[in-house]
């Protein structure tokens, strides 16, 4: 290795099989360790998490503390300014709440800012690709359509949608598409987001040090300014970015390690917004720069994603995809990698190093995420095509001059993502009755016992992956239809949960449909940001009939089982407030037994929301969820439906094996 080498390993480290369940990763894992290179799991474990800080037991909003609660006895002490434990946990948790919601809507920001130019002209590398979504979005938002130019729609559309960030009085465009019972409880409680912005900011201010004191209050504005993200930040990123480069359909697509090449040029880009990746398609296929790389000795330029812009190309283009959040690191340890290219979120700032160690050049691209030791080619919308080839020009000349052995595990798995809401549509009722009926119509005869959304991170605090993969096997298991999103999504295409085939190991209700339809008992739905596909699939089936008359009757449930991040807790917040059950598993920031955390995990549902749960065991997690789906299913009175499909299944069985 280079002298440079930054880090020594120190640990008393587990095994490279103990830290992932992910063969790939557990090969670089033992590689990195030969090569003395540090990565995420080595800082794991040798970074005690902090107790207190685990808890949310701890404030430091001003500079009379930082004031320690203890959680073993959260009502013994409070902080110098006389802050309970429930102020103290429901600021922190609202403060990531705030940071996970501005993420996401910054990000959808990005995304209508794209299309404002796109629209008036003034960027003409991008264009409306997707006449029909944007119809039917402007329809959605009560927009006319009939009879009227794309340009004028697509104005008009741009206008309101900005209301979604910018509104301070009102409610936000896609309120309007929130099923009428769930929208008239948040009226009721005063939850209806205004705009993201004014959201946000009033989180920040309620709570900073003396004003709001009431953890029940601080909840209310932690709700409004999650389904700001929900329905407003995250679900414009998605239906923007569908006008712009098409929304999914299902398409075929390799993940793993094994996508890399050794002898092309491999570029992988790593990140959230899809501009940078979709002006890096063009790039790779830029005949100049294709006859470049072969000048160089390569067989030619081959892009992946990885991470959550990863899913996204994957699951519209069909992109090959290397793996998830914690493997980022990891597959710098093959040598291969020639160039990678981030813009935002979730970019380890040990990836400097990692990169340094193996040559390989790290680009940052967005002016809001620069790294100490990366490249910044700055990425414009106007010109996208300078930032995007001159990383390929970059990655030919690493080719070229390669001095480090490669050593690319051999493992891909091929799978069907790209299962859009829109999709979904067409899926079960064909191209003529095309509706959500045929899925409402199988949850109520009980063959699908009910939907489930399995999302979010991986984390290096627990084995990468294996939660993700053992929940949704016992969930399949038992007939729940599972939906998923992000890196979680990766995780169970890397267990080869994304082929048709893989319906032999649903459960028989689930396993017929799967069958029947030629579907894989796992739909992938792309992004963190395309789990508003998820709240909209929930809207159509509400709105189809048959399941209740809010969200929160639906006989569904949703996860993030290795969540890391304060996006994650944003997510979660608006899945809750939108009347999910949502289940949490490595570490919840909160001290169990006190007044906010009965209010997260009982108090919300009683005002007709959802809850939170929390366990870190997958399977515990799989029947609190499955629990949930059967309490919801005898509510609309299904429940004996499934009993008798199970009898009739077992009955077959018997009479199979006679
Ligand atoms: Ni979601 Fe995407 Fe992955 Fe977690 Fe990070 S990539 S937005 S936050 S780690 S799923």
């Amino acid at each position: 290795m280079p002298e440079k080498t930054p880090k020594t390993v120190v640990s008393k480290i587990l095994a490279p099989k103990d830290v992932t369940s992910c063969d790939a990763t557990a090969q670089m894992v033992a590689k990195a360790r030969r090569d003395d290179v540090e990565l995420c799991f080595d800082r794991a474990a040798n970074m005690k998490a902090c107790p207190i800080g685990a808890d949310s037991a701890c404030c430091k909003h001003c500079s009379m503390g930082p004031c320690r609660l203890n959680a073993k006895d959260p009502y013994g002490k409070v902080g110098v300014c006389g802050a309970t434990i429930d102020t103290i946990m429901a600021r922190n948790f609202g403060r990531m709440v705030a940071s996970g919601a501005a993420a996401h809507t910054d990000h959808g920001m990005a995304m209508l800012d794209l299309f404002r130019e796109v629209v008036n002209g003034r960027i003409t590398d991008y264009e409306i690709k997707d006449t029909e979504k944007l119809l039917d979005v402007a329809a959605s938002i009560d927009i006319e359509t009939e009879g009227r130019s794309i340009q004028d729609i697509a104005n008009d559309l741009y206008a309101e949608l900005e209301r979604t960030y910018t509104q301070v009085e009102g409610e936000i465009p896609f309120a309007k598409r929130v099923p009428e019972k769930t929208l008239e409880t948040w009226r009721k409680l005063g939850i209806v987001p205004r705009g993201a912005m004014r959201e946000i900011m009033e989180l920040m201010h309620r709570t900073h040090i003396g004003v709001d004191q009431h953890y029940e209050n601080i909840t209310k504005q932690c709700n409004r300014t999650a389904l700001s993200d929900g329905w407003g930040g995250s679900m414009v990123a998605t239906e923007i970015s569908d006008i712009l480069y098409g929304t999914p359909s299902p398409v075929v697509a390799d993940v793993n390690m094994g996508v890399l090449k050794e002898n092309m040029v491999n570029i992988i880009i790593h990140g959230h917004e899809p501009n940078l990746f979709e002006s890096m398609m063009a790039s790779v296929n830029s005949p100049v720069l294709v006859e470049a790389a072969k000048a160089a000795g390569a067989g030619g330029i081959n892009l992946v994603g990885m991470c959550c812009s990863g899913a996204e190309m994957m699951s519209r283009h069909g992109i090959p995809h290397a793996g998830n959040f914690t493997s980022t690191e990891a597959i710098l340890c093959t040598g291969a990698v020639d160039a990678m290219g981030v813009d935002i979120q979730c970019i380890k700032q040990g990836l400097a190093k990692v990169a340094e160690c193996y040559q390989t050049p790290l680009f940052t691209t967005n002016p809001r995420c620069h790294i100490e030791g990366a490249t910044h080619i700055e990425f414009n919308d106007h010109t996208p095509a300078d930032c995007t080839d001159e990383i390929v020009i970059k990655a030919i000349t690493r080719f070229k001059n390669r001095s480090l052995p490669v050593e690319i595990p051999k493992i891909t798995n091929p799978g069907v993502h790209g299962f859009s809401a829109e999709y979904i549509t067409y899926m079960l009722g064909g191209s003529f009755r095309g509706s959500y009926t045929p899925l409402n119509e199988n949850i109520i005869n009980g063959r699908i016992r009910g939907v489930a959304g399995v999302v979010g991170c991986t984390n290096p605090r627990v084995k990468q992956d294996w939660v993700h993969v053992e929940l949704v096997r016992e969930l399949i298991k038992n007939d729940v239809l599972v939906l998923q999103t992000g890196c979680s999504q990766i995780a169970l295409a890397k267990a080869g949960l994304y082929t048709p085939e893989s319906a032999c190991l649903a459960g028989p209700g689930l396993r017929e449909v799967c069958e029947t339809v030629g579907m894989p008992p796992v739909l992938g739905m792309g992004s963190c940001v395309d789990n508003s596909r998820i709240l909209i699939a929930a809207s159509e089936m509400v709105r189809t009939g048959g399941l209740g008359s809010s969200i929160a009757e639906l006989p569904a449930a949703g996860a993030a089982p290795e969540w890391m991040s304060e996006k994650a807790i944003s997510i979660g917040q608006y899945f809750v407030a939108s009347g999910v059950y949502t289940v949490f598993g490595v570490t919840f920031p909160i001290v169990e037994n006190t007044k906010f955390h009965k209010l997260l995990f009982n108090g919300l549902e009683e005002q007709g929301l959802g809850k939170w749960g929390f366990t870190p065991d997958p399977y515990e997690m799989a029947h609190m969820m499955i629990a949930h789906i059967d309490k919801k299913r005898k509510a609309l009175g299904i429940d004996k439906a499934r009993e008798r499909v199970l009898v009739d299944m077992n009955d077959r069985r018997q009479i199979d094996a006679a």
